[in-house]
């Protein structure tokens, strides 16, 4: 570092972390930064009041992070994603640096809880489900590990919608979270870049007769960053999560309102600053919109330069350390335009023959596949990239002559095979294949769950992986224990902490140290104690803020993730069918109280439908006497990571149950596990892993296994044949086909049933006897309550490799090649 840069620096002074200090802090920024006094302070500035006395805190510890990891050189971790699905972060940031007791304690001498005043913090909904609260869990990771790791992403005016449900059906209400002022972030206009779009390319030969190429454009957008502090648990490890924010090049002075239409002006100025507007609410579907392919060069672009920069100003043009000094991990193909851009860079501005750059980038990237799902598959079409990024689309193609030429010449003659892996598509739209182009430029692939790496490997991208298996590798998805154990799950952790000490907080694997206790009674009571107390919390919570009265004394059979036909939310309806049914031919049954949250993409019909339909059966089921006190079902409003935190604790049973080989990993099957809940599910995703782990007495497995779902469809599937054999299948089709849960439109869910008995892609018919005799065996079990207490500590006990610094560590290890790194606040 230059002595200039040291003295600008204060000397960090760093704050205490006293009662008395964070009292002071607090009615510091209530006078200064808020402008108010003890009476008019609103509950909200009360809360931005003791946010910005964490954050205080945490940038002490910030300035000290990023100048070490500067000072020692260290090699950076940059994970660029689209979405990053934080939630709220005051409890969070509080509990990373140790100062829960302390802010209390400050808080409750000033009549305040901490408690109350977190309800005030708004989500950070940047995702849309498991991707990006992943990338979330990931941060925590990192930093917890101390990894030299930066977040990059797009800082959304407007995150994932927030959901109403109006008669049953689902509405989207816009997300305006930065309405309020967002305490964490830092705007950082110094450091404000500019991002090109359409032109063309300028091509010449130099004296040489070496040939040149220059991308040409009046077209900008200035991305301005906007920095999170990013603390790891218990050190003093602060990272950064650096969102970028698209503002009008025009207001940044570099152009001028020069033809005097001032209003005109300011309208494009507008167009420019839609680029970071809106998330796009689609989980696991590819949207074609030209804007979706804007964000992700915006972000690319952006981050590619920040990278370049900060490696520049240590070490000028010696390129060849760069993939010693940089690892870029993509978080699915979303930015995989990055590695054509790395390319741009160094070709038409360090001025790289061909082979130099693409060693560089091929020792740079590493590329997480997150699902099989076909629709997901990133496919761009030629002429939109040749309008928007026309250099791109050069330098892809010629990406993929010559690896066409490597293929070649391992299968020679094999021209079949040249056009499956080519990463431009032919056909009447010709498409970019963004999965084979981030195959191709990255040094590692790897898939999410152990089955997952296996299919990727056998089914998707078989070709690729008997090309270069070498690049293949698996890395089963973990969550922060923090979040989704420590704070959602207080009175847990403390019972826990009580018997074994705290260190798994850190090393979830010490979870182990409860085995011995899982047929102790007085644990056992104690655990289902707290469980009861969780199921009563969420209770209140479900009464004050969706007026739904739950009955502790029922099975909660919890289902909440995104709506999608392939998690299979319709089979759990079939089933809450199916009991009623058992209801009104007398039958008895276990009581169970079914709940089932999430969004739908807004333009998923058939998932909207499957929301309305869950909606449907739900007032019938809750208004018929019979029902009292037996059974239940809610559609839980809003599903997001706040809510996630209040739901999972309480659940007594967790639902995993799409279709063998559809979910490449689940990631909220795990916080379930940990949360002890028992596992209702097929053999799909991570929940083959956690099944192994538990133990299959402690697990509830049924359906179909990949292999017999794939004999199953390789022989012709027939769903009426199902329904024909299934007496009790056919009753509650029927019943729904019948009009009986929409008296005023009888017709109004046929297609669903129809869907169901014509095609069922999803296996619903094939899988329904066995997911109905499997929830027969749960119920029978949670009658005997000290046996159900010991298989859901057990799997508390046994679920250790869940945690996101498993999943970290290896990345760490085995794919970036990033080491640790101390920060020391002297
Ligand atoms: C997968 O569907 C999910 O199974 C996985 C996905 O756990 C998660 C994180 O790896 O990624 N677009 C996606 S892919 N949304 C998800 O949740």
């Amino acid at each position: 570092m230059s002595k200039k840069t040291k003295t600008i620096l204060p000397n960090s002074d760093v704050l205490a972390n006293s009662i008395e200090a964070f009292k002071k802090s607090f009615t510091d920024h209530i006078h200064h930064s808020l402008a108010r006094d003890g009476r008019t302070a609103t509950e909200h500035e009360k809360f931005l009041a003791i946010a910005y006395s964490v954050r205080d805190r945490l940038i002490d510890r910030w300035i000290k992070t990023q100048e070490t990891y500067y000072d020692k050189d260290v090699k950076r971790v940059y994970y660029l994603s689209l979405e990053f699905l934080i939630g709220r972060t005051l409890g969070n940031s509080v509990l990373n640096l140790d100062v829960e007791g302390a802010v209390t304690e400050a808080l409750e001498e000033m009549g305040l809880t901490l408690e109350e005043l977190r309800e005030e913090e708004v989500d950070a909904g940047l995702g849309n489900g498991g991707l990006g609260r992943l990338a979330a869990c990931f941060l925590d990771s990192m930093a917890t590990l101390e990894l030299p790791a930066t977040g990059m992403g797009i800082r959304y005016e407007y995150g994932m919608f927030n959901q109403k449900i109006k008669d049953g059906q689902q509405e989207e209400h816009p997300d305006n979270w930065l309405r309020l002022p967002n305490p964490w972030e830092i705007a950082r206009p110094a450091n404000a870049l500019r991002i090109p779009f359409y032109g063309y390319v300028v091509s010449w030969q130099d004296e040489t007769g070496k040939l040149h190429n220059r991308w040409d454009t009046k077209d900008y957008v200035i991305a301005l960053p906007y920095d999170t502090p990013i603390p790891g648990y218990h050190n003093n490890t602060v990272n950064n999560l650096r969102l970028w924010s698209a503002r009008s090049a025009d207001d940044f002075g570099l152009a001028y309102f020069n033809n005097g239409d001032y209003i005109a002006a300011v309208h494009d100025m507008e167009i420019s600053e839609t680029i970071s507007k809106v998330l796009y609410p689609n989980d696991t579907s590819m949207n074609g919109k030209e804007l979706r392919l804007k964000q992700q060069y915006f972000l690319c672009s952006a981050s590619l330069q920040d990278i370049v920069n900060r490696f520049k100003k240590t070490h000028g043009n010696h390129w060849n350390v760069f993939p010693e000094k940089v690892v870029i991990q993509l978080n699915d193909t979303h930015p995989a335009i990055s590695i054509a851009e790395l390319m741009r860079i160094l070709l038409d501005q360090e001025d790289f023959e061909w082979d130099a750059a693409w060693d560089i980038v091929t020792k740079t990237f590493g590329y997480t596949n997150h699902t099989l799902m076909p629709e997901a598959l990133e496919k761009w079409p030629v002429s939109l990239f040749e309008h928007l990024l026309p250099r791109h689309l050069q330098i892809i193609y010629e990406i993929n002559a010559r690896f066409l030429r490597t293929v070649a010449m391992r299968w020679p003659g094999d021209v079949e095979r040249l056009s499956r892996m080519s990463i431009i598509e032919e056909g009447s739209e010709k498409m970019v294949r963004m999965a084979y182009l981030s195959i191709v430029g990255s040094f590692s692939v790897n898939g999410v769950a152990a089955l997952h790496s296996e299919l990727l490997k056998t089914e998707l991208f078989r070709d690729f992986f008997e090309l270069t298996p070498e690049k293949f590798n698996n890395k089963t998805n973990g969550v922060t224990p923090r979040r989704w154990v420590r704070k959602s799950n207080p009175l847990m952790s403390e019972l826990i902490s009580k018997n074994i000490g705290e260190s798994w907080v850190r090393n979830l694997d010490d979870l182990k140290k409860l085995e011995k206790f899982a047929a102790d009674k007085n644990f056992q009571k104690e655990f289902m104690e707290l469980k009861r107390e969780n199921k009563k919390r969420l209770a209140k919570y479900l009464q004050e803020t969706q007026s739904i009265e739950l009955n502790l004394d029922t099975i909660f059979d919890v289902q909440v993730k995104r709506i999608h036909e392939y998690k299979r939310q319709l089979l759990n309806v079939l089933h809450v069918i199916h009991l009623y049914l058992q209801i009104k031919d007398g039958k008895e049954i276990e009581p169970r109280t079914v709940l089932i949250g999430g969004k739908a993409a807004p333009g998923y019909w058939m998932a909207k439908q499957i929301i309305r339909l869950t909606n449907a059966v739900a007032s019938v089921v809750n208004s018929d006497p019979d029902c009292r006190g037996k059974l239940a079902l809610h559609f839980l409003e809003n599903y997001r990571v706040s809510f996630a935190e209040k739901i999972i604790p309480a659940a007594d049973l967790s639902e995993q149950i799409s279709t063998a080989g559809t979910e490449a990993s689940g990631t909220g099957n795990m916080k379930f596990a940990l949360n002890g809940a028992l596992t209702i599910g097929t053999l799909d995703g991570a929940n083959v892993e956690m099944l192994e782990e538990a133990g299959k007495d402690n697990f509830f497995i049924f359906g179909l296994s990949v292999e017999q779902v794939q004999d199953l469809l390789a022989k012709g599937y027939r769903p009426r044949d199902f329904y024909e054999k299934d007496g009790d299948l056919r009753r509650v089709i029927d019943l729904i086909a019948s009009g009986f849960f929409s008296p005023d439109r009888a017709d109004l869910f046929k297609p669903v049933t129809d869907k169901l008995l014509s095609s069922d892609p999803f296996l619903l018919l094939a899988d329904f006897r066995s997911y109905i005799e499997c929830q027969e065996r749960v119920a029978k079990a949670y009658t005997n309550k000290a046996a159900w207490a010991k298989m859901a500590i057990l799997n508390v006990a046994r679920m250790g490799k869940f945690s996101s610094d498993r999943t970290i560590h290896q990345y760490s290890e085995e794919i970036w090649n990033t080491k640790p790194c101390k920060i020391s606040l002297k």
